[in-house]
């Protein structure tokens, strides 16, 4: 299972509270204020960590709570401070205030990492609090409360390039083709639920992250089928990969697969709809039929604005290096390729 939000609750441990006690040895009279410092409550701690994928398991534990301070003892013994409570989440997490909605962190870098909750300082002891005028203060104060929060946490896949397509469209087979992940894929639609990241090598030390989406139906982006949650996973993609399937078996009519999706697109923003996007036609070279309807979908493609479509086929390994070389170009628009 995958889950892409997560609501929870954090609360950093307290401070300990001082210590009020004066010294105490035998023959020593009146001895002096000797209480010590409170410890420091435990913070909780966001860390971004590449071995994490979803945000299931910090959703199904809802609440963080770090441990308080220890109390400062006599002799001038400090209390020990609380361990603090390190909650791991995938990198592209971002962390949002429940009430107010305002973003307070965004985990944008892998094995970076942030305090959500402070924990409290631990009071001062009374020795601090001797002076001239006052030799047995009784005064010490109580640790400081730690900070508590609600928070909703929100995933966004950071990738370059982002898969999207009408289901079956033949995007994970694609993906799995070029890059170590290993997506699930079948013949019927709705295989892949959640998205998932592939690192593709190219010559010359280069490299491109590919985002694979779950397959992306008519309405999407108002709730319906399942791609609509995953829409916004392509906000962070700079580019967009969209695949329509031209094979003359293909159910969809190539046309209306390619203006499906750009519409819902439309309707998430204006900046998706005008990201840079490559449209590409699967499944073709396999069969007499798919090169009319390419064809078709490419006058349909370029008049809506968009570069000619690239023909492939992930089966046959077909125009596939070429169509890294365009994406890698289009990801990098200022860069030249290494020799
Ligand atoms: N002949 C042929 N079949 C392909 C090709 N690419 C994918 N397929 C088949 O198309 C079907 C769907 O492929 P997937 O890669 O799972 O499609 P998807 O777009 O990821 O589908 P969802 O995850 O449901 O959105 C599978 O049966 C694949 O074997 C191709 O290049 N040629
Ligand atoms: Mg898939």
């Amino acid at each position: 299972m995958f889950r892409d939000e997560a609501l929870i609750e954090v609360a950093a441990g307290s401070g300990g509270d001082g210590m009020a006690s004066f010294h105490r040895e035998k023959y020593v009279q009146k001895g002096g204020p000797d209480g010590g410092d409170g410890g420091r409550g435990g913070d909780i701690v966001l860390v971004a960590s590449e071995s994490v994928h979803s945000l299931l398991r910090v959703a199904r534990a809802h609440r963080y709570v770090a441990k308080n301070g220890r109390p400062g003892g006599t002799n001038q013994r400090s209390g020990r401070s609380a361990d603090h409570v390190r909650i791991e989440v995938p990198p592209g997490t971002q962390v949002f205030d429940a009430e107010h909605g305002n973003m307070l962190f965004d985990l944008d870098q892998k094995s970076s990492e942030v305090v959500i909750a402070r924990g409290g300082k631990g009071g001062l002891g009374n020795q601090h609090f001797a002076t001239s005028t006052s030799q047995a203060p009784t005064k010490a104060y109580p640790g400081k409360l730690g900070e508590r929060r609600s928070l909703r946490l929100e995933l966004k896949v950071i990738a370059e390039v982002g898969l999207l397509g009408l289901p079956n469209a033949g995007k994970s087979t694609f993906l799995s083709k070029v890059s170590a992940a290993q997506p699930k894929i079948a013949s019927y639609p709705f295989t892949t639920l959640a998205p998932q990241v592939g690192m593709v090598s190219l010559p010359g030390f280069r490299s491109l992250l590919l985002a694979d989406l779950p397959g992306l139906i008519e309405g999407a982006s108002e709730g319906h089928g399942l791609g609509h949650a995953f829409l916004k996973h392509l906000e962070r993609c700079s580019v967009l990969l969209q695949f329509v399937d031209v094979n003359p078996e293909a159910v969809d009519d190539p046309v209306e697969a390619f203006q499906v999706l750009d519409n819902e697109l439309k309707r998430v923003s204006q900046d998706l709809h005008s990201r840079p996007r490559l449209v590409v036609g699967t499944k073709h070279f396999e069969d007499d039929g798919s090169a009319d309807r390419l064809e078709v979908l490419n006058q349909a493609v370029q008049a809506a604005g968009h570069s000619p479509v690239v023909g492939i086929s992930s089966v046959l390994g077909e125009g596939v290096q070429a169509l890294l070389e365009q994406l890698w170009k289009l990801v990098h628009p200022s860069d030249s390729i290494p020799v």
